[in-house]
């Protein structure tokens, strides 16, 4: 696999799903778990520690609320994390927003838009691409698919 998607409760897959059929669309391979920081502080960093051998190049994590989560794993590997903040309850997803987006200096967390899965997948996709030309040929492939159904769009 060379994309782990992780999120911090079973309540956030509905959110993360397009992240992972957006992956199946562009044929990566990727492996998805429920993993929480605080509930399962010790699974996680064995998760963690256990990426890389298995060929892992780049984490998704989603989270809400305190979403500690993306930062928590990047803090435990230099593999690129990127955040997904998922929408709460409480606050409509701001405070899992900024907390993924105000990561301290020197551990990075690449941060989405609250509920932004989509491209969480594309980018990982396109960090994946720069080292794989038959990925970044459909990476353009589907920008231009993208932007032809704009031009093509009658009102
Ligand atoms: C976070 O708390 C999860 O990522 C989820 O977004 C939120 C609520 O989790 P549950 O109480 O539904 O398990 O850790």
């Amino acid at each position: 696999m060379k994309i782990a998607v992780i999120m911090g409760s079973a309540s956030d897959w509905d959110v993360m799903a397009p992240c992972c059929t957006t992956l199946d669309e562009f044929g990566v391979p990727y492996e998805k778990k429920v993993l929480s920081a605080h509930r399962n502080p010790g699974p996680l960093a064995d998760y963690v520690a256990s990426l890389k051998d298995k060929g892992c190049e780049v984490v998704i994590a989603g989270a809400g609320g305190a979403a500690h989560l993306p930062g928590v794993i990047a803090a435990q590997t230099t593999l690129p994390v990127i955040g997904i903040p998922v929408k709460s309850k409480a606050l409509n997803g701001l405070d899992s927003l900024l907390s993924i987006a105000q990561m301290p200096s020197g551990i990075p967390v690449a941060t989405m838009a609250i509920d932004g899965s989509k491209n969480a997948a594309l980018y990982a996709v396109s960090i994946l691409a720069l080292s794989d030309s038959a990925l970044s040929q459909k990476l353009q492939q589907f920008r231009e698919e993208q932007s032809q159904k704009v031009l093509n769009t009658i009102i």
